[in-house]
């Protein structure tokens, strides 16, 4: 079953957005396979943002990151990063289509409130990076049969 590691970043916290968020993710068929709510260090950060080091845009990125608490998921089920994606949105807030996280919540480019991995090998480093592997369960969907 495909994995991906979600973020309700420190924006989705502070405007008590997570459980409005988390449901959008469950409803469509994900499973939560992990979750913790936790302050993101500037390592932390790093690590994760390493693919955009450099950008103009970076070091914003990372005090954004590290403002206050980031609630992490590891969410499973068929296509999960790609579902994740389009559950999502377009990163500009602005741009997202409504009926998205991000174009129902976000109006901003950074503040746009969740991440997503981007592909699957992105989605495994993402989760090793974010979550022991005594943090995450493994289990059977009672209605698996039923969701798909
Ligand atoms: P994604 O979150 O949709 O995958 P990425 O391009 O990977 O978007 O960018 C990572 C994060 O960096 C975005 O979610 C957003 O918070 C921030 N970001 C991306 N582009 C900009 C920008 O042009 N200005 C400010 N922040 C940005
Ligand atoms: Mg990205």
């Amino acid at each position: 079953m495909q994995q991906t590691l979600i973020l309700l970043k420190p924006d989705a916290v502070q405007r008590r957005l997570v459980g409005e968020i988390l449901i959008r993710f469950e409803q469509k068929g994900l499973r939560l396979a992990g979750l913790k709510l936790l302050q993101c260090s500037r390592e932390l950060a790093e690590k994760h943002y390493a693919v955009h080091k450099g950008k103009p845009f970076y070091e914003s990125l990372l005090s954004f990151l590290t403002s206050g608490p980031t609630v992490a998921l590891v969410l499973e089920g068929r296509e999960a990063v790609a579902v994740g994606r389009s559950l999502m949105g377009l990163t500009d807030g602005a741009k997202a289509p409504p009926g998205t996280i991000r174009g129902d919540f976000a109006i901003s480019v950074q503040n746009n409130l969740v991440h997503g991995s981007d592909s699957p090998e992105n989605a495994a480093l993402e989760i090793a990076l974010w979550f022991a592997p005594t943090e995450l369960t493994k289990y059977t969907g009672v209605d698996s049969a039923w969701v798909g």
